[in-house]
């Protein structure tokens, strides 16, 4: 560990060395290049005589830092002053020690307050709360989450400040420990809305002449609720990409299916999804955000749960022809009125000698969880009008879509209809039509 945890590109920084094997040594100095990107860093930090430490995180900022004032600031009296946005770093250096730190702020503004410790090795389980000018609790965040999995880090979202004065940003660890590892640094930014995007797998394996259905997951942040557009690139020879969106709002997943061509043959490629969005600024010009998906490798757990695990490729595979050869729908186009409901018939090709179940749907599910539909706001399958479950050898099933009576209208949202063969009690093979645009009308 190194304290500061964050440094500023181009400045010389003199970071005081915790750990094992550093000999006679304190502190290391250290100078970022002055174009060096923002953002974790690892280094290898100089001792004496030649020698590097193991490489250390650190935290690259362009933002204003400081580092915590050596004397007390336990309390809301002593909190120490600072200009915000900005960086601080801090420590927690004995059992205890909460540091506080006072901030000026106006009515309406929009914060964003982040710890980031424990991500990069800290020994700090951070708390996190913020408070009034009388000590008086507005906001409290032990532990934070990035996409499906969690962090001891803490973070407090998009606070709007309810008067202008003066406010209070208190750190301790959760179970009051401390000391010389315990370092964090705390970044305060205006919260801008964004978004974020996470690929439900790492995987979709073709065959010639099927689909493959691969969902995308937003979650939006700062008061984003704009439409979401997918795209993918390096998609292997043989594969077109149908890249559908996220509706605005409160809807979070949105699909892309991939065809491979009848004569493909097998193949692989890494494939980068991104989503883009236009929202309207406070100048009233359209400002465009983006993000790159972040795939999951899927595990399965004792007991059946599905686990998910961040990695870095999504892989596009086209395999020999297997168990289904296709899923054929009677339309590609379906048009609901609010309270009404229409059908879509299916046809599933089955390889020679293939009876065993194949069950329908439009919902990505496993057990009682959702992990992807895209179905707009309102629309749901009705279970009761559909035969989804082809049992000994049968190729034909049908669907009903029905639409709530106050489902808001939606132009060609872009859904599927998969066929799910089980391989073993939780496992399942997902294969899928081609796409199928649902219509909401006023
Ligand atoms: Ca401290
Ligand atoms: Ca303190």
């Amino acid at each position: 560990q190194a304290y500061p945890l964050a440094v500023a590109p181009g400045k010389a920084t003199r970071l005081q060395v915790v750990g094992y094997h550093l000999g006679q040594a304190t502190s290391a100095d250290v100078q970022l290049e002055q174009d060096a990107s923002c953002g974790e860093v690892q280094l290898a930090l100089p001792l004496a005589d030649d020698v590097h430490t193991n490489p250390v995180p650190l935290v690259v900022s362009d933002l204003p830092l400081v580092n915590e004032p050596t004397t007390e600031n336990n309390t809301v009296e002593t909190a120490s002053m600072v200009t915000l946005p900005g960086g601080i770093n801090g420590r927690i250096e004995q059992e205890s020690d909460v540091d506080c730190f006072a901030f000026e702020a106006k009515k309406d503004e929009k914060y964003w307050f982040e710890i980031i410790a424990r991500r990069l090795g800290s020994a700090l389980d951070s708390h996190l709360r913020l408070l009034n000018s009388d000590g008086k609790q507005l906001q409290l965040n032990d532990d934070l989450r990035i996409g499906k999995r969690g962090s001891s880090d803490s973070w407090i979202e998009n606070w709007q400040v309810p008067a202008d004065g003066k406010y209070i940003l208190e750190v301790r660890d959760l179970h009051l420990r401390g000391g010389d590892p315990f370092v964090y640094h705390l970044r305060v930014t205006k919260a801008e809305p964004y978004f974020e995007l996470y690929l439900d797998t790492d995987k979709t394996q073709l065959t010639p002449g099927t689909s493959g259905i691969m969902f995308v997951r937003a979650v939006k942040k700062n008061g984003f609720d704009g439409e979401i557009a997918l795209q993918i690139d390096g998609l292997p020879a043989g594969v077109t990409g149908h890249c559908g969106r996220i509706l605005a709002g409160k809807a979070v997943d949105g699909c892309i299916v991939l065809t491979a061509a009848d004569d493909a043959t097998p193949t692989w490629g890494n494939v980068t999804i991104r989503g883009v969005s236009e929202i309207p600024s406070a100048t009233g010009d359209a400002v465009s955000l983006s993000a790159q998906a972040v795939p999951y490798q899927e595990t399965y757990q004792p007991g059946g749960g599905r686990g998910h695990y961040p990695v870095a490729l999504h892989t596009v595979a086209i395999a020999a022809p297997s168990d289904i050869r296709a899923v054929k729908l009677s339309t590609h186009e379906l048009t609901l009125k609010p309270g009404g409901s229409a059908k879509v018939d299916i046809t599933i090709e089955r390889a020679e000698g293939f009876d065993k179940n194949v069950s329908l749907d439009v919902i990505f599910k496993h057990l009682s969880s959702v992990y992807g539909n895209s179905l707009p706001a309102g629309v749901t399958l009705d279970g009761g009008a559909s035969k989804v479950l082809l049992t000994k050898g049968a190729v034909t099933g049908h669907i009903t879509l029905q639409a709530a009576a106050d489902a808001a209208p939606v132009q060609k949202q872009q859904i599927a209809v998969m066929a799910n063969v089980s391989l073993n009690f939780v496992m399942k093979a997902t294969y899928s039509s081609k796409p199928l645009l649902v219509t909401v009308t006023e």
